[in-house]
């Protein structure tokens, strides 16, 4: 039997409370009557063996009351729940930087997240919470497709929102980050702040930090959020009083597009154009260098070799050159506008983005069938 324990953070004015739902799925037998398939990537404890604890740690504790001084927290109890968490190998594997000579491959890539199956959930994560979906629209600007594309990948509406327990990950993450990675120092201190920001979090809500699980960085919920984003863009979007991004739906719509509002998302604007390249003036360095960050008018891109197509030409913004790599086959280009921009604030990457925007697509087009 598969039992999953999910606490969630629950809000209620300024009094936070705290919501435990044990749910129990069932052993599923198919048709043929065989045990249904384990998920191999998601059954908790799988593949997660885990270190000693951090309680003897001196770094460990001399964070815990650093912490504790800086928030106003008690240290004996942010000591605890450091000292609980144990360092998990599968953390830092799942961190380390990709194989340095891996091709990026968009096309592979987008095979991952276009799928039929990830597709006919998204259909029925809309038609569940159209009222949401068109009231986020209103309130924010943000299309229905594109929270569906963002929750789609981040967690198939909620099937895949971890298994590592959220202490272990943030706390091996903050202590232990490779340092052969290449931005190890940056990293450490991305995940030191997470850390404490998932502990003012829990402290906040009365929630046991030991009982939370999420992604192997922490990421927590149906849209993934880490800690410090649900501190600062999570809403109750279905004023129930509490934020549930663990089990409403209605109120992780609502975060998603808050997020990408606070990152400046504009109502209306398209997220891309595609583009044609003219060869003999194609300056592809210059137009590639400032990478995601639209830079140039349409007027400029033509100049250089690249017209965005369809109404691009008469985009009133910046525009980026978006390279889609392919491996060994070439590359595919769009020209991103700033709501393109925007989505790469949820996860820093075109390919995650143009990932988004195509699930998006796709599951808006089976509801037309
Ligand atoms: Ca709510």
């Amino acid at each position: 039997m598969l039992l999953n324990l999910t606490l969630t953070f629950v809000l209620r004015a300024s009094t936070l409370v705290l919501a435990a739902s044990l749910y129990t799925a069932s052993l599923a037998a198919n048709a043929k009557g065989q045990p249904a398939a384990k998920k191999t990537s998601q059954t908790a404890a799988q593949g997660q063996a885990l270190g000693p604890s951090y309680a003897d740690r001196a770094d460990a504790m001399a964070l815990a009351n650093e912490i504790a001084q800086r928030r106003g927290l008690d240290s004996a109890w942010v000591q605890h729940h450091i000292g609980q968490a144990r360092f998990s190998a599968s953390v830092v594997r799942a961190i380390a930087a990709p194989a340095v000579g891996t091709p990026k491959n968009w096309n592979l890539y987008r095979s991952r997240f276009i799928e039929p199956i990830r597709i006919q959930a998204g259909v029925r994560f809309w038609q569940a919470n159209r009222e949401s979906l068109e009231r986020a629209e209103a309130v924010t600007g943000v299309p229905p497709a594109i929270v569906v594309g963002i929750v789609g990948v981040e967690s198939i509406y909620g099937r895949h929102t971890g298994t590592h327990r959220v202490m272990d990950a943030l706390t091996t993450l903050a202590l232990d980050f490779p340092t052969a990675h290449p931005r190890a120092a940056a990293r450490t201190a991305f995940f030191k702040a997470e850390l404490e920001a998932f502990l003012v979090l829990a402290h906040r809500t009365q929630t046991d930090p030991q009982a939370l699980r999420g992604s192997y960085a922490g990421a927590l919920g149906m849209p993934q959020f880490m800690p410090s984003s649900w501190t600062q863009y999570a809403i109750d979007f279905d004023s129930d009083g509490r934020v549930d991004l663990f089990h409403s739906p209605a109120d992780v719509i609502g975060s998603v597009a808050n997020y990408l509002k606070a990152f400046h998302w504009q109502a209306g604007m398209p997220t891309h154009y595609p583009v044609e390249f003219h060869p003999p003036q194609l300056d592809l360095p210059t137009l590639l260098e400032p990478d995601i960050r639209p830079t140039w008018t349409p007027a400029e891109m033509v100049a250089k070799g690249t017209t965005p197509l369809g109404v691009g030409l008469q985009h009133a913004g910046k525009l980026a050159l978006i390279e889609l790599q392919n491996g060994a086959q070439a590359p595919d280009y769009v020209a991103g506008t700033d709501n393109f921009y925007a989505i790469t604030r949820y996860n820093w990457s075109s390919y995650y983005a143009m990932a988004v925007i195509t699930l998006g697509q796709e599951v808006a087009q089976a509801m037309q069938k």
